[in-house]
């Protein structure tokens, strides 16, 4: 992987040209290469923005052989010229929002000139954030730790960052936003009685209040010039034409609504949460793209359907690098499934769509694609609320001979082998939806564009 120049002459291919708002959203259970995606579009953007989760999202970017993660702070930061936003629909902890801040700029200033030559990694004076935005405390992750002790062996398996805990506290209209850090002595009140109220509902733990108060004035003084009203500065953009990204955290099957409840985050990962958690109007979006990656993987509880646990499923998760950007947990690998990205693709209604890690397939003897679930030999119509009725399903899948060949150096469709090429055709015939851009390894170059 040796990208030479900072602006990849890919980008201008991603779709600019013809819409001015483009939203990249996460096909599965996460960690498809939303990252990577974001950042070859960026390029190209004026404006990057977050509209849900918080820094339970991971994602890594490669630049130059080096690379980045990205926790809560948006990817289009790689875009020295970009401005990123964090919505309203995002939850913040503000000690990981100063630290990601500092990695960030304090890693690029190791890193080879070449990759952000203009100024850095510089993102203080270029970040903004919601007055809207519901604040994550600290207090919130000891409860997502004591709530996954509480539910035993039904854990959801969290990234224990809170994320749970603070988007329950704005359900009940109990939380914090960020705004509130402007009146200290109402947010000392306020942070008190939420305290409490935990400790009724879980058993003291321990926890200083008043320490904590003070660190957030501290917050609050450091964070006043990155915090704006988003809803108007995104509207302004709108009406200016500006090139805006979209970028998605988790993804469709970890949607609170439509994902695997309750193995799901607590967020809107949909386009439906775009709109809540930036506050822009529907036709204001110009293109959806899922990204997809060439099989599946999961990390945390819950039902999969196409899980390998075999050797497969070991060479997949091995090769493909497949642990936690945030908490290193070892991902769980199966076999793509179309019949959950046939659901994903009618919520999210995707133009088009990245087609991820399919260099990670090569040298499978075959491959397999779940075409259909049938539960006691009736196919299903879609995929299944019910987690009892998905634990019986049987999966049907399509078996396509493999490809022993390096694809890393791929550059266009035409240079993939035979059998990829009928593998990715595979996809985009049954799901309806063109597969613009695939994946052929982690780096910004390391993509084929079809147009
Ligand atoms: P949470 O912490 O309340 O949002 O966890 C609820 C479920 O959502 C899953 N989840 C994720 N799944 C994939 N990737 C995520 N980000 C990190 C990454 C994860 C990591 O990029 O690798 O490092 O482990 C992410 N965040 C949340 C989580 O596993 C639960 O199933
Ligand atoms: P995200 O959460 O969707 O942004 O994805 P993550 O960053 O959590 O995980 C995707 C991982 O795959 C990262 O380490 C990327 O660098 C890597 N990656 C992305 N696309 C490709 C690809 O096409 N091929 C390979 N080999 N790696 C990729
Ligand atoms: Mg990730």
């Amino acid at each position: 992987m040796t990208a030479t120049t900072n602006t990849s002459p890919r980008a201008a291919l991603g779709g600019f040209s013809e819409h001015n708002v483009i939203v990249v959203l996460g096909a599965q259970w996460g960690d498809e290469g939303k990252g990577k995606l974001v950042d070859i579009l960026a390029q190209e953007a004026e404006i990057c923005a977050r509209f849900a989760g918080g820094n339970n999202a991971g994602h890594t970017i490669v630049v130059n052989g080096n690379k980045y993660h990205f926790h809560l702070l948006p990817s289009g930061l790689t875009n020295p010229k970009c401005v990123s936003i964090i919505g309203s629909g995002v939850v913040v902890h503000l000690p990981a929002f100063f630290k990601e801040i500092e990695a960030l700029e304090s890693q690029a200033n190791l890193a080879t000139p070449s990759s952000f030559p203009n100024s850095g990694l510089k993102v203080s004076d270029r970040l903004f954030l919601s007055d809207r935005a519901h604040l994550v405390f600290d207090f919130h992750q000891i409860v997502d730790g004591l709530k996954e002790v509480e539910l035993g062996n039904s854990s959801i398996g969290t990234t224990k960052k809170g994320i749970g805990p603070a988007y329950s506290n704005k359900a009940s209209r109990s939380g914090l936003r960020v705004h509130h850090l402007f009146n200290s002595e109402d947010f000392a009140k306020k942070f008190r009685t939420l305290v409490e109220n935990r400790r009724k509902r879980y058993g003291f733990f321990a926890y200083d209040v008043d320490q904590e108060i003070e660190r957030y004035k501290n917050f609050a003084e450091r964070l006043k010039p990155h915090v704006i009203d988003t809803v108007t500065f995104m509207h302004r953009a709108l009406a200016s034409q500006k090139r805006i990204l979209i970028e998605g955290a988790n993804a469709l099957m970890l949607d609170l609504d439509f994902g695997t409840y309750p193995f799901v985050t607590s967020s809107s990962t949909t386009v439906g949460g775009v709109l809540t958690g930036l506050g822009i109007p529907p036709q204001s979006i110009g293109k959806t793209i899922g990204v997809v990656k060439a099989y599946t993987t999961r990390v945390g509880g819950g039902p999969f359907p196409t899980e390998l646990d075999d050797k497969i499923g070991e060479h997949l998760q091995q090769v493909g690098r497949e642990w936690g950007v945030t908490t290193g947990r070892k991902r769980r690998c199966g076999w793509l499934d179309l019949v959950m990205m046939k659901y994903s693709a009618m919520i999210n209604g995707y133009n088009s769509l990245n087609l991820t890690k399919l260099d990670i397939l090569s040298g499978l003897k075959e491959v397999k694609i779940a075409v259909e679930y049938k539960v006691d030999g009736v196919p299903l119509e879609s995929f299944p609320a019910d987690l009892g009725v998905l634990s019986q399903v049987t999966v049907i899948y399509e078996t396509l001979p493999g490809w022993s060949e390096d694809i890393s150096e791929c550059r266009s469709f035409d240079d993939l082998p035979l059998n990829a090429r009928n593998y990715v055709n595979l996809v985009e015939t049954r799901l309806n939806v063109p597969v613009e851009w695939i994946g052929v390894g982690p780096g910004r170059d390391d993509m084929i564009v079809r147009k």
